[in-house]
Protein backbone atom coordinates (compact mmCIF):
# COMPACT_ATOMS: atom_id res chain seq x y z
CA UNK A 1 0.00 0.00 0.00
CA UNK A 2 1.03 3.36 -0.85
CA UNK A 3 1.22 5.77 2.30
CA UNK A 4 1.03 9.21 0.75
CA UNK A 5 -2.50 10.92 -0.26
CA UNK A 6 -2.94 12.22 -4.25
CA UNK A 7 -5.44 14.35 -5.41
CA UNK A 8 -5.87 15.54 -8.54
CA UNK A 9 -8.65 17.42 -11.01
CA UNK A 10 -9.81 14.47 -12.80
CA UNK A 11 -12.72 15.79 -15.14
CA UNK A 12 -11.67 17.83 -18.49
CA UNK A 13 -10.77 21.59 -17.38
CA UNK A 14 -13.23 24.24 -19.32
CA UNK A 15 -16.25 25.20 -18.28
CA UNK A 16 -19.20 22.95 -17.81
CA UNK A 17 -21.72 21.69 -15.44
CA UNK A 18 -20.03 19.41 -13.30
CA UNK A 19 -16.25 18.81 -12.62
CA UNK A 20 -14.74 16.31 -10.12
CA UNK A 21 -11.49 16.65 -7.91
CA UNK A 22 -10.26 13.24 -6.72
CA UNK A 23 -8.67 11.57 -3.82
CA UNK A 24 -6.96 8.48 -2.97
CA UNK A 25 -5.06 7.28 0.32
CA UNK A 26 -4.91 7.14 3.70
CA UNK A 27 -5.58 10.67 4.42
CA UNK A 28 -8.91 10.94 1.51
CA UNK A 29 -11.47 10.81 4.25
CA UNK A 30 -9.24 13.10 6.68
CA UNK A 31 -8.90 15.77 3.95
CA UNK A 32 -12.42 15.96 2.46
CA UNK A 33 -14.15 16.43 6.31
CA UNK A 34 -11.75 19.21 6.98
CA UNK A 35 -13.21 21.19 3.56
CA UNK A 36 -16.35 19.63 3.18
CA UNK A 37 -19.79 21.42 5.15
CA UNK A 38 -22.93 19.16 5.29
CA UNK A 39 -25.75 20.96 4.61
CA UNK A 40 -27.45 18.43 6.96
CA UNK A 41 -25.46 16.88 9.70
CA UNK A 42 -24.58 12.78 9.45
CA UNK A 43 -21.62 11.34 8.17
CA UNK A 44 -20.43 10.70 4.50
CA UNK A 45 -21.44 6.99 4.49
CA UNK A 46 -19.62 4.97 1.18
CA UNK A 47 -21.50 5.61 -2.29
CA UNK A 48 -23.93 7.99 -1.58
CA UNK A 49 -24.02 11.36 -2.14
CA UNK A 50 -24.00 14.01 0.24
CA UNK A 51 -24.57 17.66 -0.51
CA UNK A 52 -22.81 20.72 1.10
CA UNK A 53 -20.30 23.20 0.54
CA UNK A 54 -16.08 23.05 0.26
CA UNK A 55 -15.02 25.63 2.71
CA UNK A 56 -11.61 26.72 3.29
CA UNK A 57 -10.88 25.92 7.06
CA UNK A 58 -8.38 28.74 7.39
CA UNK A 59 -9.99 31.31 6.12
CA UNK A 60 -13.88 30.22 6.49
CA UNK A 61 -14.36 31.33 2.96
CA UNK A 62 -16.96 29.25 0.84
CA UNK A 63 -15.55 27.30 -2.29
CA UNK A 64 -18.21 25.89 -4.20
CA UNK A 65 -21.50 24.15 -3.45
CA UNK A 66 -20.85 20.43 -3.87
CA UNK A 67 -21.89 16.64 -3.89
CA UNK A 68 -19.34 14.56 -2.35
CA UNK A 69 -18.70 11.07 -2.04
CA UNK A 70 -16.48 8.24 -0.29
CA UNK A 71 -15.31 4.93 -1.17
CA UNK A 72 -13.32 2.80 1.81
CA UNK A 73 -10.51 0.66 0.90
CA UNK A 74 -10.34 -2.37 -0.46
CA UNK A 75 -13.95 -1.37 -2.07
CA UNK A 76 -12.63 1.46 -4.71
CA UNK A 77 -11.51 1.98 -7.70
CA UNK A 78 -7.43 2.07 -6.17
CA UNK A 79 -8.58 0.09 -3.89
CA UNK A 80 -7.31 2.42 -1.14
CA UNK A 81 -9.76 5.55 0.75
CA UNK A 82 -11.14 7.40 -1.92
CA UNK A 83 -13.27 10.76 -2.29
CA UNK A 84 -14.80 12.55 -4.97
CA UNK A 85 -15.90 15.99 -4.87
CA UNK A 86 -18.56 17.02 -7.56
CA UNK A 87 -18.07 20.53 -7.88
CA UNK A 88 -19.27 23.14 -11.09
CA UNK A 89 -16.56 23.03 -13.68
CA UNK A 90 -14.42 25.87 -13.78
CA UNK A 91 -10.29 26.33 -13.93
CA UNK A 92 -10.96 28.50 -10.83
CA UNK A 93 -12.97 26.68 -8.67
CA UNK A 94 -11.69 23.35 -9.76
CA UNK A 95 -7.76 24.31 -9.02
CA UNK A 96 -9.21 26.45 -5.70
CA UNK A 97 -10.02 23.00 -4.53
CA UNK A 98 -7.22 20.95 -5.46
CA UNK A 99 -4.81 23.65 -3.98
CA UNK A 100 -7.16 23.48 -0.65
CA UNK A 101 -6.76 19.29 -0.88
CA UNK A 102 -3.10 19.71 -1.39
CA UNK A 103 -2.62 22.30 1.41
CA UNK A 104 -4.08 19.87 4.00
CA UNK A 105 -1.85 16.97 3.25
CA UNK A 106 -2.04 15.56 -0.32
CA UNK A 107 0.19 15.65 -3.34
CA UNK A 108 -1.08 16.76 -6.59
CA UNK A 109 -1.33 12.87 -8.66
CA UNK A 110 0.82 12.08 -11.47
CA UNK A 111 -0.70 11.47 -14.99
CA UNK A 112 -2.33 8.12 -14.53
CA UNK A 113 -1.74 7.33 -10.61
CA UNK A 114 -5.05 6.53 -10.28
CA UNK A 115 -4.76 3.69 -12.42
CA UNK A 116 -1.73 2.53 -11.17
CA UNK A 117 -2.71 2.17 -7.65
CA UNK A 118 -5.19 0.02 -8.95
CA UNK A 119 -3.25 -1.88 -11.14
CA UNK A 120 -0.11 -2.03 -7.62
CA UNK A 121 -3.24 -3.53 -5.41
CA UNK A 122 -3.88 -5.80 -7.47
CA UNK A 123 -6.99 -4.18 -9.03
CA UNK A 124 -6.78 -4.63 -12.38
CA UNK A 125 -3.59 -6.21 -14.67
CA UNK A 126 -1.97 -3.91 -16.70
CA UNK A 127 -3.93 -5.23 -19.89
CA UNK A 128 -7.16 -4.03 -18.03
CA UNK A 129 -5.48 -0.44 -16.95
CA UNK A 130 -4.39 -0.02 -20.64
CA UNK A 131 -7.98 -0.51 -21.60
CA UNK A 132 -9.37 2.60 -19.34
CA UNK A 133 -7.02 5.09 -22.15
CA UNK A 134 -8.54 2.82 -24.94
CA UNK A 135 -11.99 3.51 -23.67
CA UNK A 136 -11.92 7.06 -23.20
CA UNK A 137 -9.95 7.50 -26.00
CA UNK A 138 -11.88 5.94 -28.83
CA UNK A 139 -14.54 7.86 -30.86
CA UNK A 140 -16.25 4.11 -32.83
CA UNK A 141 -18.91 1.96 -31.31
CA UNK A 142 -16.97 -1.06 -31.90
CA UNK A 143 -13.24 0.65 -30.15
CA UNK A 144 -15.60 1.07 -27.55
CA UNK A 145 -17.06 -2.58 -27.34
CA UNK A 146 -13.08 -3.66 -27.88
CA UNK A 147 -11.83 -1.83 -25.17
CA UNK A 148 -14.89 -2.78 -22.73
CA UNK A 149 -13.97 -6.23 -23.41
CA UNK A 150 -10.23 -6.04 -22.59
CA UNK A 151 -10.97 -3.84 -19.40
CA UNK A 152 -13.71 -6.51 -18.40
CA UNK A 153 -10.07 -9.02 -18.62
CA UNK A 154 -11.11 -10.90 -21.85
CA UNK A 155 -7.40 -10.51 -23.15
CA UNK A 156 -6.04 -11.54 -19.68
CA UNK A 157 -7.99 -14.48 -19.96
CA UNK A 158 -6.65 -15.44 -23.63
CA UNK A 159 -3.57 -14.78 -22.30
CA UNK A 160 -3.78 -16.50 -19.38
CA UNK A 161 -5.07 -19.91 -20.94
CA UNK A 162 -2.26 -19.90 -23.39
CA UNK A 163 -0.17 -19.17 -20.28
CA UNK A 164 -1.71 -22.05 -18.59
CA UNK A 165 -0.71 -24.32 -21.12
CA UNK A 166 2.77 -23.64 -21.04
CA UNK A 167 3.06 -23.58 -17.75
CA UNK A 168 1.66 -27.36 -17.51
CA UNK A 169 3.97 -28.45 -20.58
CA UNK A 170 7.37 -26.59 -18.56
CA UNK A 171 6.03 -28.78 -15.81
CA UNK A 172 6.34 -32.20 -17.53
CA UNK A 173 9.74 -31.15 -19.05
CA UNK A 174 11.01 -30.33 -15.84
CA UNK A 175 9.79 -33.46 -14.35
CA UNK A 176 11.51 -35.36 -17.10
CA UNK A 177 14.83 -33.27 -16.38
CA UNK A 178 14.91 -34.52 -12.68
CA UNK A 179 13.68 -37.78 -13.27
CA UNK A 180 15.51 -38.57 -16.97
CA UNK A 181 14.49 -42.39 -16.53
CA UNK A 182 11.10 -41.79 -17.41
CA UNK A 183 11.76 -39.96 -20.79
CA UNK A 184 12.36 -43.37 -22.20
CA UNK A 185 9.39 -44.87 -23.82
CA UNK A 186 7.84 -40.53 -23.68
CA UNK A 187 7.12 -39.64 -27.38
CA UNK A 188 7.75 -35.61 -26.52
CA UNK A 189 6.52 -34.51 -30.07
CA UNK A 190 3.03 -36.74 -29.34
CA UNK A 191 2.96 -35.19 -25.81
CA UNK A 192 3.10 -31.54 -26.76
CA UNK A 193 1.49 -31.81 -30.15
CA UNK A 194 -1.96 -30.00 -28.22
CA UNK A 195 0.63 -26.74 -27.90
CA UNK A 196 0.56 -26.63 -32.20
CA UNK A 197 -3.17 -25.51 -31.64
CA UNK A 198 -1.77 -22.38 -29.44
CA UNK A 199 -0.36 -20.86 -32.58
CA UNK A 200 -3.44 -19.93 -34.83
CA UNK A 201 -4.62 -18.63 -31.45
CA UNK A 202 -1.98 -16.24 -30.67
CA UNK A 203 -2.01 -15.10 -34.07
CA UNK A 204 -5.49 -14.31 -34.72
CA UNK A 205 -4.72 -12.30 -31.57
CA UNK A 206 -1.35 -10.52 -33.42
CA UNK A 207 -3.32 -10.09 -36.14
CA UNK A 208 -6.24 -8.06 -34.11
CA UNK A 209 -3.81 -5.46 -33.19
CA UNK A 210 -3.75 -4.17 -37.33
CA UNK A 211 -7.40 -3.01 -36.82
CA UNK A 212 -6.55 -0.79 -33.59
CA UNK A 213 -5.32 2.22 -36.18
CA UNK A 214 -9.12 1.99 -37.44
CA UNK A 215 -11.41 1.62 -34.20
CA UNK A 216 -9.52 3.64 -32.09
CA UNK A 217 -7.32 6.33 -33.41
CA UNK A 218 -8.99 7.43 -36.78
CA UNK A 219 -7.25 6.67 -40.22
CA UNK A 220 -6.59 9.83 -43.22
CA UNK A 221 -9.40 9.98 -45.98
CA UNK A 222 -7.63 12.37 -48.03
CA UNK A 223 -10.25 14.32 -51.07
CA UNK A 224 -8.17 15.01 -54.35
CA UNK A 225 -8.48 16.32 -57.44
CA UNK A 226 -7.88 18.72 -60.17
CA UNK A 227 -9.66 22.28 -59.14
CA UNK A 228 -12.61 22.48 -59.19
CA UNK A 229 -13.68 19.05 -59.66
CA UNK A 230 -16.16 19.79 -56.50
CA UNK A 231 -13.69 18.02 -53.98
CA UNK A 232 -15.17 20.85 -51.47
CA UNK A 233 -18.62 20.72 -52.34
CA UNK A 234 -18.16 16.48 -51.78
CA UNK A 235 -16.61 17.24 -48.50
CA UNK A 236 -19.36 19.84 -47.20
CA UNK A 237 -21.94 16.73 -48.32
CA UNK A 238 -20.43 14.10 -46.57
CA UNK A 239 -20.12 16.01 -43.59
CA UNK A 240 -23.21 17.30 -44.02
CA UNK A 241 -21.90 20.81 -43.06
CA UNK A 242 -20.81 23.89 -44.94
CA UNK A 243 -16.97 23.28 -43.48
CA UNK A 244 -15.39 23.68 -46.46
CA UNK A 245 -15.68 27.08 -48.73
CA UNK A 246 -16.77 26.62 -52.18
CA UNK A 247 -16.69 29.02 -55.27
CA UNK A 248 -16.91 28.36 -59.45
CA UNK A 249 -13.29 30.16 -59.15
CA UNK A 250 -10.92 27.24 -59.50
CA UNK A 251 -8.28 27.89 -56.26
CA UNK A 252 -10.76 28.44 -53.85
CA UNK A 253 -8.80 26.05 -51.61
CA UNK A 254 -5.47 26.30 -50.24
CA UNK A 255 -4.90 25.01 -47.76
CA UNK A 256 -5.52 21.38 -46.17
CA UNK A 257 -8.88 21.59 -44.20
CA UNK A 258 -9.41 18.79 -41.66
CA UNK A 259 -12.33 17.14 -40.42
CA UNK A 260 -12.94 14.29 -38.17
CA UNK A 261 -15.93 12.74 -39.70
CA UNK A 262 -17.83 9.51 -38.14
CA UNK A 263 -17.93 7.40 -42.00
CA UNK A 264 -20.75 4.48 -40.92
CA UNK A 265 -19.35 3.94 -38.02
CA UNK A 266 -15.86 4.83 -38.65
CA UNK A 267 -13.73 7.35 -37.41
CA UNK A 268 -12.02 9.40 -40.29
CA UNK A 269 -10.07 12.71 -40.40
CA UNK A 270 -11.73 13.84 -43.72
CA UNK A 271 -8.70 15.87 -45.37
CA UNK A 272 -9.87 18.24 -48.33
CA UNK A 273 -6.52 19.93 -50.26
CA UNK A 274 -6.57 21.97 -52.75
CA UNK A 275 -6.56 21.21 -56.18
CA UNK A 276 -3.37 19.70 -58.34
CA UNK A 277 -2.62 21.37 -61.47
CA UNK A 278 -0.86 24.33 -62.64
CA UNK A 279 -0.84 27.47 -59.82
CA UNK A 280 -1.56 30.57 -60.52
CA UNK A 281 0.10 32.31 -57.80
CA UNK A 282 2.30 31.40 -54.50
CA UNK A 283 -0.12 30.67 -51.98
CA UNK A 284 -1.82 28.22 -54.97
CA UNK A 285 1.66 26.27 -55.46
CA UNK A 286 2.22 25.62 -51.72
CA UNK A 287 -1.50 24.26 -51.72
CA UNK A 288 -0.74 21.94 -54.33
CA UNK A 289 2.68 20.94 -52.53
CA UNK A 290 0.69 19.96 -49.69
CA UNK A 291 -2.39 18.20 -51.22
CA UNK A 292 0.58 15.83 -52.52
CA UNK A 293 2.20 15.61 -49.10
CA UNK A 294 -1.61 14.72 -48.46
CA UNK A 295 -2.19 12.73 -50.83
CA UNK A 296 1.60 10.70 -49.40
CA UNK A 297 -0.21 10.18 -46.55
CA UNK A 298 -2.98 8.99 -46.98
CA UNK A 299 -4.63 5.99 -46.01
CA UNK A 300 -7.54 6.33 -48.27
CA UNK A 301 -7.88 8.26 -51.46
CA UNK A 302 -10.93 9.98 -52.78
CA UNK A 303 -9.93 11.18 -56.44
CA UNK A 304 -12.41 13.37 -57.54
CA UNK A 305 -13.27 13.93 -61.01
CA UNK A 306 -15.39 16.42 -62.83
CA UNK A 307 -16.86 13.71 -64.97
CA UNK A 308 -18.86 16.98 -67.12
CA UNK A 309 -15.07 17.49 -68.55
CA UNK A 310 -13.74 14.06 -68.18
CA UNK A 311 -10.58 12.73 -67.33
CA UNK A 312 -6.96 13.50 -68.09
CA UNK A 313 -3.29 11.97 -68.41
CA UNK A 314 -2.73 13.86 -64.78
CA UNK A 315 -5.66 12.25 -62.99
CA UNK A 316 -4.86 8.65 -64.32
CA UNK A 317 -1.45 9.64 -63.90
CA UNK A 318 -1.93 10.11 -60.00
CA UNK A 319 -4.68 7.19 -59.99
CA UNK A 320 -2.34 4.90 -61.24
CA UNK A 321 0.33 5.19 -59.07
CA UNK A 322 -2.17 5.02 -55.38
CA UNK A 323 -4.30 2.59 -57.34
CA UNK A 324 -4.26 0.29 -53.99
CA UNK A 325 -5.88 2.82 -51.83
CA UNK A 326 -7.85 4.80 -54.14
CA UNK A 327 -11.67 5.26 -54.48
CA UNK A 328 -12.57 7.76 -57.79
CA UNK A 329 -15.23 9.90 -57.45
CA UNK A 330 -17.25 10.61 -61.11
CA UNK A 331 -18.51 13.96 -60.03
CA UNK A 332 -21.20 16.29 -61.23
CA UNK A 333 -23.06 13.64 -62.23
CA UNK A 334 -26.22 15.53 -62.80
CA UNK A 335 -24.85 17.69 -65.80
CA UNK A 336 -24.16 15.45 -68.99
CA UNK A 337 -21.54 13.21 -69.14
CA UNK A 338 -18.34 13.51 -71.30
CA UNK A 339 -17.13 9.92 -70.94
CA UNK A 340 -18.71 6.25 -70.75
CA UNK A 341 -19.35 3.72 -68.44
CA UNK A 342 -16.91 1.88 -70.96
CA UNK A 343 -14.09 4.33 -71.28
CA UNK A 344 -13.99 4.76 -67.50
CA UNK A 345 -13.55 1.16 -67.42
CA UNK A 346 -10.49 1.34 -69.92
CA UNK A 347 -9.44 3.95 -68.37
CA UNK A 348 -9.06 3.35 -64.84
CA UNK A 349 -6.29 0.43 -63.37
CA UNK A 350 -8.25 -2.51 -62.57
CA UNK A 351 -9.80 -2.74 -59.58
CA UNK A 352 -10.20 0.54 -58.67
CA UNK A 353 -13.39 1.18 -57.39
CA UNK A 354 -15.43 4.08 -58.71
CA UNK A 355 -18.58 5.70 -58.46
CA UNK A 356 -20.68 8.50 -60.13
CA UNK A 357 -22.12 11.18 -57.81
CA UNK A 358 -23.59 14.49 -57.65
CA UNK A 359 -21.88 16.66 -54.54
CA UNK A 360 -24.71 19.29 -55.59
CA UNK A 361 -27.90 17.04 -55.39
CA UNK A 362 -26.53 14.27 -53.11
CA UNK A 363 -27.08 11.76 -55.63
CA UNK A 364 -24.59 8.55 -55.48
CA UNK A 365 -23.27 9.57 -51.88
CA UNK A 366 -24.76 6.56 -49.97
CA UNK A 367 -22.96 4.44 -52.57
CA UNK A 368 -19.96 6.34 -52.72
CA UNK A 369 -19.99 5.85 -48.32
CA UNK A 370 -20.20 2.14 -49.16
CA UNK A 371 -17.14 1.94 -51.31
CA UNK A 372 -15.32 4.14 -49.16
CA UNK A 373 -16.06 2.37 -46.32
CA UNK A 374 -15.49 -1.09 -48.10
CA UNK A 375 -11.39 0.27 -48.87
CA UNK A 376 -11.13 1.89 -45.50
CA UNK A 377 -12.21 -1.72 -43.63
CA UNK A 378 -10.15 -3.60 -46.15
CA UNK A 379 -6.80 -1.65 -46.03
CA UNK A 380 -6.84 -1.10 -42.11
CA UNK A 381 -7.38 -4.21 -40.78
CA UNK A 382 -11.05 -3.39 -40.05
CA UNK A 383 -12.27 -6.57 -41.69
CA UNK A 384 -10.11 -8.42 -39.05
CA UNK A 385 -13.32 -10.29 -37.14
CA UNK A 386 -12.42 -9.72 -33.53
CA UNK A 387 -13.64 -8.67 -30.12
CA UNK A 388 -10.14 -7.39 -28.84
CA UNK A 389 -7.64 -5.70 -30.13
CA UNK A 390 -4.01 -5.98 -28.75
CA UNK A 391 -2.47 -2.58 -27.82
CA UNK A 392 1.30 -2.34 -29.72
CA UNK A 393 3.19 -3.17 -26.54
CA UNK A 394 0.93 -6.00 -25.79
CA UNK A 395 1.67 -7.60 -29.71
CA UNK A 396 5.18 -6.86 -29.58
CA UNK A 397 4.94 -9.56 -26.39
CA UNK A 398 2.51 -11.59 -27.94
CA UNK A 399 5.12 -11.55 -31.07
CA UNK A 400 7.66 -12.67 -28.85
CA UNK A 401 5.70 -15.57 -27.03
CA UNK A 402 4.72 -16.68 -30.58
CA UNK A 403 8.30 -16.77 -31.70
CA UNK A 404 9.82 -18.96 -28.50
CA UNK A 405 6.73 -21.35 -28.87
CA UNK A 406 7.66 -21.86 -32.38
CA UNK A 407 11.30 -22.24 -31.82
CA UNK A 408 9.74 -24.60 -29.04
CA UNK A 409 7.63 -27.03 -31.22
CA UNK A 410 10.29 -26.73 -34.38
CA UNK A 411 13.33 -28.49 -31.59
CA UNK A 412 11.32 -30.79 -30.01
CA UNK A 413 11.52 -33.21 -33.06
CA UNK A 414 15.05 -33.19 -33.45
CA UNK A 415 16.92 -34.92 -29.98
CA UNK A 416 17.02 -31.31 -28.55
CA UNK A 417 18.27 -30.93 -24.51
CA UNK A 418 15.20 -31.26 -22.59
CA UNK A 419 17.12 -28.21 -20.48
CA UNK A 420 17.22 -26.20 -24.28
CA UNK A 421 13.42 -26.92 -24.81
CA UNK A 422 12.50 -25.73 -21.41
CA UNK A 423 14.27 -22.68 -22.21
CA UNK A 424 12.45 -21.74 -24.63
CA UNK A 425 9.06 -22.52 -22.72
CA UNK A 426 10.16 -20.02 -19.76
CA UNK A 427 10.96 -17.74 -22.28
CA UNK A 428 7.11 -17.59 -23.52
CA UNK A 429 6.13 -17.73 -20.26
CA UNK A 430 8.00 -14.66 -19.65
CA UNK A 431 6.98 -12.75 -22.77
CA UNK A 432 3.37 -13.54 -21.66
CA UNK A 433 3.93 -12.28 -18.11
CA UNK A 434 4.73 -8.99 -19.84
CA UNK A 435 1.26 -8.60 -21.54
CA UNK A 436 -0.10 -8.78 -18.54
CA UNK A 437 2.21 -6.47 -16.59
CA UNK A 438 3.46 -9.28 -13.91
CA UNK A 439 6.71 -8.74 -13.03
CA UNK A 440 7.68 -5.74 -15.17
CA UNK A 441 10.38 -3.66 -13.59
CA UNK A 442 9.04 -0.59 -12.12
CA UNK A 443 10.37 2.42 -14.68
CA UNK A 444 8.70 0.50 -17.10
CA UNK A 445 5.51 0.78 -15.83
CA UNK A 446 6.30 4.14 -14.72
CA UNK A 447 6.75 4.77 -18.55
CA UNK A 448 3.62 3.35 -19.54
CA UNK A 449 1.31 4.74 -16.86
CA UNK A 450 3.11 8.58 -17.56
CA UNK A 451 1.08 8.27 -21.04
CA UNK A 452 -2.28 8.13 -19.24
CA UNK A 453 -4.25 11.29 -18.36
CA UNK A 454 -3.77 13.27 -15.32
CA UNK A 455 -7.19 12.50 -12.63
CA UNK A 456 -7.06 8.97 -14.45
N1 LIG B 1 -23.42 20.90 -61.22
C1 LIG B 1 -22.62 20.58 -60.24
N2 LIG B 1 -21.74 21.49 -59.76
C2 LIG B 1 -20.91 21.13 -58.76
C3 LIG B 1 -20.96 19.83 -58.17
N3 LIG B 1 -20.02 19.78 -57.23
C4 LIG B 1 -19.42 20.97 -57.19
N4 LIG B 1 -19.95 21.81 -58.12
C5 LIG B 1 -19.57 23.17 -58.41
O1 LIG B 1 -18.25 23.20 -58.88
C6 LIG B 1 -17.56 24.37 -58.45
C7 LIG B 1 -16.27 23.98 -57.72
O2 LIG B 1 -16.60 23.26 -56.56
P1 LIG B 1 -15.58 23.10 -55.37
O3 LIG B 1 -16.21 22.19 -54.40
O4 LIG B 1 -15.11 24.42 -54.88
O5 LIG B 1 -14.39 22.37 -56.14
P2 LIG B 1 -12.90 22.10 -55.64
O6 LIG B 1 -12.07 23.15 -56.26
O7 LIG B 1 -12.57 20.76 -56.19
O8 LIG B 1 -12.90 22.14 -54.16
C8 LIG B 1 -18.54 25.10 -57.55
O9 LIG B 1 -19.18 26.10 -58.31
C9 LIG B 1 -19.54 24.03 -57.15
O10 LIG B 1 -20.81 24.56 -56.86
C10 LIG B 1 -21.92 18.89 -58.69
O11 LIG B 1 -22.05 17.75 -58.27
N5 LIG B 1 -22.71 19.32 -59.72
MG1 LIG C 1 -11.85 23.25 -52.86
Amino acid sequence: MTQDTISAISTPIGPGAIGVVRLSGPKAHEILSAIFVPKKKGPLRPFSLKLGNIVDPDTGDKLDEVLVSIMKAPYSYTREDMAEIQSHSGIGILSSILELTIRLGARPAQPGEFTYRAFLNGRLDLTQAEAVVDLVQTPSKKGQSMALNALMGKLSEKVDSVREKLLEALSILEALIEFPEEELGIDLSLTFLPLRDLIPEMEELIEAHRSRRIWFEGIYVVIAGRTNAGKSSLLNRLIESPRAIVTPLPGTTRDVLEVPYLLEGIPVKLVDTAGIGVPKDEAEEMGIKRAMESIEGADVIIYVVDQSVGVKEEDISVIRSHAQNTVVTLNKADLPSSISMENIEKMLPEGVPYAFVSALTGFGIGELKGKIKEKVLCLSGGMVDSNISPNLRQTVALKGALASLKGFLELIGRDTPLDILAEDLREAIRHLDEVLGRDLPEEILEKIFSSFCIGK
